[in-house]
Order: C-alpha cells, then sequence, then structure tokens
C-alpha cells in the first residue's frame, strides 16, 4: 500500500513537472514553431472525428432559409471564434473582458494588444508578453510598399472610395505572394499552410501603411511617416495616421482587437474563406473580404451611422430631447431607411463590442457631447425598433459606437471609418485562412436551388 501511494506522488510530481516544462517550453517558442506543435494533433483529431462522425445529421434546411439569406444554417467551419445570439463573441473561447484582462498590453497601457489576439486566433493559446513583442517586431520589419503600390495609391482619385483604394492596393500586393509562387512551383497540399502564414503575416504588416497613405492624400496631404521598429503595430498605425498620443494609441488597440473575428458566416470572413477556398492568394482572398466589408449592411455601417447622427445633430442641435429623437428615428424608418448600427443577423442582445467602446468612453472622454447622443440613442433606439416590429434585434452593434471614439480624437472623417474596420479585421480572417490550409479544407461549392427546382422538392403546386 505504501509503496503504491508513493509511486502515485512520485507519478504526480513527475506529471507536475512535465506540465511545466511543456509551459516553460511552449512560452519560449516563435509562433511558427508554436503552429508545428499544435497542427499535428488538431488534424488528428478532425481526421478521426470527422471519420467517426461523418453521417451525423446536425441540422435541416427550411425554404425560408433559402430565401432568408442562409440565417441559422450550420454549413461551415471557423476555428477561431465563435458567435453565440446572447452573449456575443468568443475568440478561441474567451470573451472579450477576458481578452482585456489575459492579453498583453503595451507598456503602462490598459487595452490588449491585436497582437495578442492574432497568436490566440492562430494558435488557441495566450501569448506571453515576449511572444507578442516579437510579433510587434516581426510585423514593424515586413512593412514596406513595393514602389509599384505606392505609385499605385497615389495615383488613386479623390472621389474612389476609401475602401475601394483599400482593396485595390491589397490587389496591387498580390505579386508579393509566396502562397502563388509555392503553388506554381508544385509545392503539396500539406505545405500549403507555410506560405499561407507568410503572406498572411507580410499583409497584416502591410496593412497600416497601405490604409495611412490612402488616409493622408484623401484628408491631410501628408507624408506617412517611418515604422518605429520598438512600437507596437496599432502604435504604429496611429503614428502614421497622424494621431499619436497615448490615448489614441490605446483606443486603435482596442478598436483593432475587438472587430477582428466574429466567427465564418459575416460577408468578410465568408468571402475570404469562399475565394480563398478557389487557392485564390491570401491577397486576393482578403481582397474579395474588403469588397464586402464595403457594403452598407456590413462594415459600412460605422460610416452610416457617423452620418445619421451628424444629420441629427445638424437638424436638432446638440440638447435634444427623448421625444425629439423618437421622432427622427421614426422618420428614417418611414422613409424606409435602417438604423445604422443596430440590428444584426445572429446576435440578439448588446454587442459585448459595443459594451467594450461604451466603457472605454465612460473612462475616457465621459463629456464628449457625440458620446452622450449615443447614450441616448442606446435608451431610445431598441424601444423604437419593438415598436416598429421589423427587427429581431432592437440592439446596437459595434458599428453603432466605433465612430464616437474616433471622433473624438479628431479623427473625424467619417468615410475612411470602414478601412480601419478591414485593417482588423485581416487579423481574423487570415489565421482563419491559414487554418483552411492546415486542415486541408475543399473548394466551397454549395448546391443552389431554382424556385421551379424547389418547388418540385417539397411538391408544391
Ligand atoms: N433598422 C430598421 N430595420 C431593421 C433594422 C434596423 N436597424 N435591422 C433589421 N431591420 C429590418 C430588416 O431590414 C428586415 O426588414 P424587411 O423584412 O423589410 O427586409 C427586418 O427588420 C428583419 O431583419 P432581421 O432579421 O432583424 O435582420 P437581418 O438579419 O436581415 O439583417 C442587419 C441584419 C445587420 C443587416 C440589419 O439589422 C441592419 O440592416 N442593420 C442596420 C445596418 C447595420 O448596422 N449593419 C452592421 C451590422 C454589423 C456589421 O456587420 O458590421
Amino acid at each position: 500500500m505504501a509503496v503504491l501511494q508513493s509511486l502515485n506522488v512520485c507519478s504526480r510530481l513527475l506529471r507536475t513537472h512535465r506540465i511545466q516544462w511543456i509551459s516553460r517550453l511552449s512560452s519560449s517558442l516563435s509562433l511558427r514553431e508554436t503552429l508545428e506543435r499544435i497542427i499535428p494533433e488538431k488534424q488528428e483529431e478532425v481526421k478521426s472525428f470527422r471519420a467517426a462522425s461523418k453521417e451525423k445529421v446536425i441540422g435541416q434546411i427550411t425554404v425560408d432559409q433559402l430565401y432568408g439569406g442562409m440565417r441559422g444554417m450550420k454549413a461551415m467551419l471557423c476555428e477561431t471564434s465563435v458567435l453565440d445570439p446572447d452573449e456575443g463573441i468568443r475568440f478561441r473561447g474567451y470573451s472579450i473582458p477576458e481578452c482585456q484582462k489575459l492579453l498583453p498590453k503595451a507598456k503602462g497601457g490598459e487595452e490588449p494588444l491585436p497582437e495578442g489576439l492574432f497568436w490566440l486566433l492562430l494558435t488557441g493559446e495566450i501569448p506571453t508578453e515576449n511572444q507578442v513583442k516579437e510579433i510587434s517586431k516581426e510585423w514593424a520589419a515586413r512593412a514596406d510598399l513595393p514602389p509599384h503600390v505606392v505609385g499605385m495609391i497615389n495615383s488613386f482619385p479623390s472621389n474612389l472610395h476609401p475602401m475601394s483604394q483599400f482593396s485595390a492596393a491589397v490587389t496591387g500586393l498580390q505579386c508579393e505572394s509566396q502562397f502563388a509562387k509555392a503553388y506554381a512551383s508544385g509545392i503539396s497540399k500539406t505545405e500549403y499552410w507555410e506560405s499561407t502564414l507568410e503572406d498572411t503575416m507580410n499583409l497584416i504588416a502591410k496593412l497600416p501603411p497601405v490604409a495611412a497613405m490612402i488616409y493622408q492624400n484623401l484628408y491631410h496631404d501628408e507624408v506617412v511617416c517611418p515604422i518605429d521598429p520598438n512600437k507596437d503595430w496599432a502604435a504604429n498605425f496611429a503614428d502614421m495616421l497622424g494621431y499619436g498620443d497615448s490615448h489614441f494609441e490605446e483606443c486603435m488597440r482596442l478598436y483593432l482587437t475587438i472587430h477582428a473575428d466574429h466567427e465564418g458566416g459575416n460577408v468578410s470572413a465568408h468571402t475570404c474563406h469562399l475565394v480563398g477556398s478557389a487557392l485564390s492568394d491570401p491577397y486576393l482572398s482578403f481582397a474579395a473580404a474588403m469588397n464586402g466589408l464595403a457594403g452598407p449592411l456590413h462594415g459600412l455601417a460605422n460610416q452610416e451611422v457617423l452620418l445619421w447622427v451628424t444629420k441629427c445633430r445638424e437638424q436638432l442641435g446638440d440638447e435634444i430631447s427623448d421625444d425629439q429623437l423618437r421622432d427622427f428615428i421614426w422618420k428614417t424608418l418611414k422613409s424606409g431607411q435602417v438604423v445604422p448600427g443596430y440590428g444584426h443577423a445572429v446576435l440578439r442582445k448588446t454587442d459585448p463590442r459595443y459594451t467594450a467602446q461604451q466603457e472605454f468612453a465612460n473612462k475616457h472622454m465621459p463629456n464628449d457631447p457625440l458620446f452622450k447622443l449615443v447614450a441616448q440613442l442606446y435608451r431610445v433606439v431598441p424601444d423604437v425598433l419593438r415598436e416598429h416590429g421589423k427587427a429581431a434585434n432592437p440592439w446596437p452593434n459595434v458599428d453603432a459606437h466605433s465612430g464616437v471614439l474616433l471622433q473624438h480624437y479628431g479623427l473625424t472623417e467619417m468615410s475612411y471609418y470602414t478601412v480601419l474596420f478591414g485593417v482588423s479585421r485581416a487579423i481574423g480572417v487570415m489565421a482563419s485562412l491559414v487554418w483552411d490550409r492546415v486542415l486541408g479544407l475543399p473548394l466551397e461549392r454549395p448546391k443552389s436551388m431554382s424556385t421551379e427546382g424547389l418547388k418540385k422538392l417539397v411538391g408544391a403546386n
């Protein structure tokens, strides 16, 4: 008995030491080494799960879903994040407040570094401060733009929307694709993820200078400042935009973290996955995603919110009563428009990305008049939308709040806001694209039906 007990103690000690040793080892690995450690295990898990469960039914499709934008249809895979209708987004299982608490921060800062979220989305693990610093350094080192892209951005006409400039410039970067080169050289399918990761790192690194050039050309005619290799990605971006004070840097860290990923079915994520499934390279896949993000029902809603709120202030002044606000909202609805920043295809409660921004505003700009108006809208809009009776979700989404923060710091050019969303969205959709290649996901090709075919299928006249 005594021998057994001491054997148990020994094995527990060995296990504890092994766990400590593994976690010490893990915390010193690079991103690529971490992925190399994780990938074989995950591939095996998916392979055996798929083989054991391939006939299991996970849902049914109704005629209404076919005409209704496939809402609720479980039809795709996304490993990086999951969206719960009531709770909102979880990145690899972590809520936004948990990410705010656990992800590494800049020295003296309170908001998480987007580099840390990228690591989490790719690996499922919370990185150490050093690991995040390495990513910041790598992105700073990879940020140079090829001369033809600089020339291209400089020659865009000022009436080309910033999102069109952004997506065109990303397409212009495509000649740098390591994936396209590797594919052309005939690499094996099992190696696709490695060059996809290289493209992902290069693309994310280059997005801030691309976006900053577009901003400076359109609104300030200033030259974009060089990257500082000692600063993090968001702080460099803030500098390049010309707003390099520590509060704006914190705002950008939060902004670029919370907009990064919203599971797989939203238009930008789904587009990136779909285009990537044709083995179009990461640059082409991301440019396509940005063309989807540019729609007013998706990412452009942050521009729409500011236009709408500005119109409200122009018509009603700064002191607006709840009754006046109610009338203004009704006017919008009666003219057949949507209330921008409210409603969601999946969410049924206030978007936690809205709440995170509200908390930031409460901390940093409690007396900002625009923040007060947005808070007043939060009190008034949901009841109006309920009475209107159409929107399944009367609560605000991420876009209802982001413009307020940017306006406060002087970034007032609302037609630019979706570009910031796009820079952030790269983190999520590109991490997903790497996993698409890790798991060897095939060409996406669902079956479409005609109304005639559907009628026959369900036995309708
Ligand atoms: N104001 C007025 N009407 C709204 C509404 C809103 N904010 N949200 C939904 N509705 C309407 C829809 O237009 C639809 O009307 P019809 O039946 O006449 O077509 C009806 O309510 C039912 O729509 P739903 O099932 O609640 O919402 P959907 O899943 O079809 O659409 C979304 C979701 C986001 C497109 C919609 O809520 C909307 O247009 N919101 C305003 C735009 C916006 O904020 N978009 C940003 C979303 C977040 C993001 O992707 O960035």
